[in-house]
């Protein structure tokens, strides 16, 4: 499974608002990643948000070098810059969760579903 994600500030409308927040290729929530046990993942995530970011892949039991704490276990992804995440979809979640987590180096990691 291969995707390539652009993380960036979007406009969306909120309760017959408009409001700039930020997403993945513009949506909220992120378009659906799927893969199966076994599977090689490979995602970029380019990074056109204002400052640093990157993926944490909660729950799931992979290499840590690609596990996405920001400044822990890999270099903040500044802006501007992108980053290649390249793991086997493990056999089972460590959590039974599998939701993602976007984390910023500035306000720690945040829950995005
Ligand atoms: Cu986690």
């Amino acid at each position: 499974m291969r995707a390539t994600y652009t993380a960036g500030p979007m406009r969306w409308s909120i309760l017959g608002k408009e409001v700039t927040t930020w997403g993945y290729e513009s949506q909220l929530p992120a378009p659906l990643l799927r893969a199966t046990a076994g599977d090689l993942v490979e995602v970029t995530l380019v990074n056109q948000l204002p400052e640093a970011t990157s993926v944490h892949w909660h729950g799931l039991a992979i290499a840590n070098a690609m596990d996405g704490v920001p400044a822990v276990t890999q270099p903040d992804i500044e802006p501007g810059s992108q980053f290649r995440y390249l793991f086997t979809f493990p056999m089972r979640a460590l959590t039974g969760s599998t939701r993602t987590t976007a984390c910023s180096s500035n306000e720690g990691c945040t829950p995005r579903s």
